[in-house]
């Protein structure tokens, strides 16, 4: 196979094209590779296969789809399974959070919701909001929006000026005082304060909005010390500035209930969601926003477009089908609270890990775990890089991020694939010693 013409996303591709990782075919908790390997899915995929591969109501759900009509324009038309899916949706999130926006990709949730949130305060005569606050270290995705928000330096230093009137608060990463905590960290409520500071300098007035993912997952697994999404709630509220949750990984089940929202007891203005939302099958993403932030914009008169804003794909009948046999297959089978009566044991197995050479610290909350690891000199990101491909040798996928290792197995998994992907990753940090 030709291999030359497909530029790969956020991939080596020099690397990849020499010896290339081809999946063919997956069910379950599993992949086999074009050669018929049959590789272990440490990751869900990329953190979206939450029901595992292949199942059988999300399938047919697809087929039938496919067959009945393939698109409905989403502008000033319909199509029931869109609305049959935001219902079902809206039930499963944090109380107040009744409004769904449907987009493609988790990407294009953030950019809506960072939309939304400025819009919303110039609807309500407070246009003088505009400014952004993400947070270090945190990923949104990769468009203008998002990088801006974002704190991955290595997704934003290529790319220009970004977005105008954006801040960071600082990350809560603290190896001198939370290295190797089971479950929420106990130091660092206090760096939520960290937005006074940005309320000060720029004053609040002007703040249009906080975003923030409940978890850091694509930087690698950083927990919210406990009572820190408390005050930047508290925070937020004292100023006026909506407070963005991005669950786009924390979203469907992944820390023990349907939205990390739930989890930690923070409800916040607007959240973004995607992955889960259809088990990855079909890409989809979405915002949800409290009633009041709708509302807000239905006024004026009845036949003018309340926000300008959308996608030609938004709410695509392929993905709405797929989200609804997704959320039936989560339904049926209790997937999306099973990561709290997993987690003790997932907890157990990867601090197990403690001790190994190189392993600086473990992080895990429900079925997500991080496991930092010591740098070769020199040659950063270099050393995980190794263990992932030596993993993927041994039949198990695992997620890198600079040195941090990434697990976030489908919520199906099984307490003997937990072990299999952690004693595999064992062997592969002990031979990259
Ligand atoms: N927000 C968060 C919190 C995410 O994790 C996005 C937005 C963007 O979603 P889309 O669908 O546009 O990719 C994400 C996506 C990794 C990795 O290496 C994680 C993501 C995407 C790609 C790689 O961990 N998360
Ligand atoms: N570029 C052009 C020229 C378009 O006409 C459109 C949509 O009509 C877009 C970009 C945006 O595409 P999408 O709605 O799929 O995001």
């Amino acid at each position: 196979m030709k291999l030359d013409a497909f530029w790969m996303p956020f991939t080596a591709n020099r690397q990849f094209k020499k010896a290339p990782r081809l999946f063919a075919r997956s069910s379950g908790m599993y992949y086999w590779t074009a050669e018929g390997k049959q590789v272990l899915d440490g990751v869900a995929g990329l953190w979206c296969v939450n029901a595992g591969h292949g199942r059988p109501k999300i399938v047919k759900a697809i087929q039938d789809q496919a067959a009945e009509m393939d698109y409905a324009p989403p502008f000033q038309m319909g199509h029931p399974k869109a609305f049959e899916l935001a219902e079902a949706a809206v039930a499963l999130a944090p109380t107040g959070m009744t409004k769904l926006f449907f987009t493609n990709s988790g990407s294009e949730a953030v950019e809506t919701a960072l939309k939304m949130a400025i819009a919303y305060h110039r609807v309500r005569g407070e246009g003088q909001r505009t400014r952004l606050i993400g947070r270090e270290r945190g990923y949104h995705g990769v468009n203008f929006g998002g990088i801006s928000v974002g704190g991955m330096v290595a997704n934003r230093k290529m790319f220009g000026t970004l977005l105008a009137g954006v801040d960071h608060i600082r990350h809560t990463h603290d190896l001198a005082r939370n290295a190797f905590t089971v479950g929420q960290p106990e130091h660092g409520a206090e760096l939520a304060d960290d937005l006074e500071r940005l309320c000060m300098l720029h004053d609040p007035s002007t703040i249009a909005a906080v975003i923030v993912e409940p978890i850091a997952g694509s930087a690698g697994v950083f927990l919210p010390p406990k009572g820190y999404l408390q005050r930047l709630r508290e925070i937020c509220d004292k100023h006026g500035i909506l407070l963005i949750f991005d669950e786009v990984i924390t979203g469907f089940g992944r820390t023990g209930k349907p939205f990390a929202a739930q989890t930690f007891g923070v409800t916040p203005d607007l959240m973004t969601v995607a992955k889960g939302i259809t088990n990855g099958a079909v890409p989809m993403g979405g915002v949800f926003a409290r009633q009041a932030i709708h509302d807000a914009f239905m006024n004026g008169p009845e036949h003018l477009i309340e926000f300008f804003h959308g996608y030609t794909y938004s709410a695509h009948p392929l993905a709405c089908a797929a989200g609804l046999g997704t959320l039936a297959t989560y339904a049926e089978e209790g997937l999306l609270t099973r990561a709290a009566s997993l987690q003790g044991y997932f907890a157990e197995a990867v601090h197990s890990l403690k001790g190994l050479p190189n392993v600086i610290d473990i992080r895990n909350f429900g079925l997500v775990a991080g496991v930092e690891l010591q740098p070769i000199a020199g040659e950063p990101a270099k050393r995980a890089f190794n263990i992932f491909l030596d993993c993927y040798d041994k039949g198990v996928l695992v997620r890198t991020t600079g040195d941090i290792v990434a697990l976030s197995p489908p919520l199906i998994v099984e307490r003997a694939q937990i072990d299999q992907i952690v004693d595999t990753l064992k062997g592969a940090i002990q031979r990259a010693a």
